[in-house]
């Protein structure tokens, strides 16, 4: 056990531990309290980040372009700007079962209640050496259908009004693509792109996180290296190479992530984000064709089951 009294000078809430203070022996990727992360202090080319964007400016020079873009003041409105928060969530919720996933994306099933205060707990883990892949993260916790009041406290921006999955293309291939996710300090999400050729906004309610992105043509593999070696000079180069784009998103943050860009995304502190993927004339044939091609799968894969001979 730690000893929380020995952190009592950075106290966050009453309610919540505190951090400890920064140690070299965390990862390099990791800070605690105000301090530059490794990729931070490299002044890598960053998304831009604006207030202000009309939905039109948005169109023009990053939506149609397939440009990346930090919208800092879209969220103003939102009852969830001020009322979310990890210890609202497990009071209101903490008897739902989430499952929460380490970076393999093997995980456990826990009541939303455990998994917040391990968040909680995770910073001590951290300092005692727990290996970073076994974090657990909450990645998908769809709520909509469980707590539809949830949906209240927040609302699609203009600049992402057009979502064909939203008015009834998600009801109808009965899928969902909201979610809500909760990470402790130090959760990753690996690279990957978006599921099924779609978009993204991603709302940055708690905490912060490290964002790095690389075009669709630019496979981030040598970045993710280089970056994995820890030489400042090779992580410039192959970025620039890359053409690769660099943020910390902020709470009040909203993230346009455009169909088929490479990300990589962690936790510098615990978050809450909300995450939409979604779909329309811009990219529906991209989106239809994976849904497609997944149909046969679970088809093929039913039919082979079903064609096997039965155990005795
Ligand atoms: O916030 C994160 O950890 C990344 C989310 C993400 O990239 C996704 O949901 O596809
Ligand atoms: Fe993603």
């Amino acid at each position: 056990m730690h000893d929380a009294t020995v952190f009592k000078g950075n106290a966050v809430s009453p309610s919540r531990p505190a951090l400890p203070p920064a140690n070299a022996s965390a990862s390099r990727l990791l800070v605690n309290t105000g301090e530059d992360t490794f990729l931070q202090g490299l002044g890598l080319p960053q998304v831009e980040r604006l207030s202000g964007l009309s939905p039109r400016e948005f169109d023009e020079r990053f939506f149609r372009p397939r440009v990346p873009v930090v919208l800092a003041d879209a969220m103003e409105s939102w009852p969830a700007r001020t009322k979310w928060t990890l210890d609202y969530l497990k009071e209101k919720y903490g008897g739902d079962e989430v499952l929460a996933t380490n970076r393999y994306y093997r995980g456990r099933r826990m009541s939303l209640a455990e998994y917040v205060d391990y968040v909680d707990t995770v910073p001590w883990e951290l300092m005692a050496g727990l290996p970073r892949e076994q974090l657990l993260y909450l990645r998908d916790w769809v709520f909509d259908d469980l707590h539809p009041e949830l949906r209240d406290d927040f609302s699609t921006p203009p600049h992402f009004a057009s979502d064909w999955i939203a008015r009834g293309l998600g009801r109808f291939i009965g899928q969902k693509f909201c979610w809500i996710y909760i990470g402790p300090q130090g959760a990753v999400t690996p690279w990957h792109q978006d599921l099924m050729g779609t978009h993204a906004w991603l709302s940055q309610l708690v905490g912060r996180k490290e964002w790095l992105l690389t075009p669709p043509d630019r496979e981030p593999q040598p970045l993710a290296a280089a970056i994995e070696g820890g030489d400042g000079e090779t992580v410039l180069a192959e970025a620039a190479r890359l053409q690769a784009r660099h943020i910390v998103v902020v709470p009040g943050d909203i993230i346009f992530v455009p169909a088929h860009w490479w990300h990589t995304v962690t936790s510098l502190e615990s978050t809450l984000s909300i995450t939409v993927n979604y779909a329309n004339a811009s990219n529906i044939r991209s989106f239809a064709g994976h849904w497609w091609r997944l149909g046969l799968r679970r088809l093929k894969a039913r039919i082979t089951l079903s064609a096997l001979p039965q155990a005795k």
